[in-house]
């Protein structure tokens, strides 16, 4: 199987984040990259597709804001990473306001997202891992690439970061596959938190479905996206499925939510698939509360790899980092290629 991953990515490592009201170290680390690569062997590194593939799902004044923010931060006399305080309430008319912190929240839609003096390139190179992997998949005509992106991209909307993510890696790729004629493209998010920023970016689209199995936002993050009554607007009516599940949820509880998302895929006519992978489904994830254990990872990717669909994965999140090379390396040997 084809594995990129690059080190240019580990340049983004927020200190804190702001979590249950006190703060607390950052949980998506570069730890976590460096534990997933070494349970891979031989990776690839990224090539550099430029700026045109991320701007076709990112707004430019978006990628201004964040290539920038982390300086006028430090010109603004602030120390340490830019984060922001206030937000504008849905509705409010759009001001394009100057101040840092009038951007930031402009920009961004949780207190948990920082943004580092490494951050802009950390993400860059997250996408451009993404994309090198599907250039490498479409070159070679291979069925299945691994894209270890780090910082993860599935809650970054075109114009907003959040939830630890920037650029919506995954949104980048299904665009791009779209672009050369490799689609219709569909996108299975299969992360523990709803990926509210995938689904956004295709909400009105019919030529691009997302399929997302996530706990219910009822209970958990990203909690304003993500219900069962979310399935796209307009053109895009019926290209969105959400799943959400209880806490709790075990190998059993989330099988039969696995096979609806497939098979509405299959029924969509999807010729590529781009996978939203998440090993924060694992019981031991330190933010999450499904309870898959190692072994199951496997059967997960055994029951995608099944619809026989080209499929890029893409690494979203996962927070056991003792666990998180096992997690991935099962679920890739059960995707198989
Ligand atoms: C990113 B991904 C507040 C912390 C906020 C943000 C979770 C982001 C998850 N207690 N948590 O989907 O794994
Ligand atoms: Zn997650």
């Amino acid at each position: 199987m084809i594995r990129i991953f690059d080190a240019r990515q580990t340049v983004h490592a927020p200190a804190r984040e702001l979590h249950n009201g006190s703060w607390s170290d950052y949980a998506e680390t570069p730890a976590r990259a460096d534990a997933i690569a070494a349970s891979l062997g031989e990776t690839s590194p990224a090539r550099d597709f430029g700026i045109a593939p991320i701007s076709a799902v990112h707004d430019g004044e978006y990628l201004g804001f964040l290539e920038r923010a982390h300086a006028e931060w430090r010109a603004a006399g602030r120390e340490g990473d830019a984060i922001g305080y206030a937000w504008p309430v849905v509705g409010r008319r759009p001001l394009k306001l100057d101040r840092i912190d009038a951007a930031l929240g402009r920009f961004s839609f949780d207190a948990a997202t920082p943004i580092a003096q490494g951050t802009w390139q950390g993400a860059y190179w997250s996408a451009q891992t993404a994309l090198t992997a599907l250039d490498d998949m479409l070159a070679q005509n291979s069925s299945r690439a691994f894209a270890l992106c780090r910082p993860p991209g599935h809650h970054a909307g075109a114009d907003y970061c959040g939830g630890y993510c920037y650029l919506n890696n995954a949104a980048i790729v299904a665009e791009e596959a779209t672009a050369r004629g490799d689609g219709p493209v569909a996108i299975l998010d299969i992360d523990y938190h709803h990926g509210n920023g995938t689904q956004d970016i295709f909400y009105d689209r019919g030529d691009i479905f997302f399929a997302s199995i996530h706990a219910d936002p009822a209970t958990d993050f990203p909690f304003y996206w993500g219900h069962a009554d979310e399935c796209g607007a307009g053109d895009g009516r019926g290209a969105t499925l959400n799943l959400p599940l209880s806490r709790g949820c075990d190998l059993d509880g989330y099988r039969p939510a696995l096979d609806t998302a497939l098979k509405a895929i299959a029924d969509w006519g999807a010729r590529f698939l781009v996978v939203s992978f998440g090993a924060d489904i694992h019981a031991d994830d330190p933010i999450s509360h499904f309870a898959l254990q190692t072994g199951d990872f496997r059967a997960l990717g055994a029951r995608i790899g099944e619809v026989g669909l080209p499929s890029l994965i893409v690494m979203e999140g996962g927070y056991a980092v003792d666990a998180l090379g096992a997690n991935v390396k099962r679920f890739l040997d059960g995707i198989g290629g």
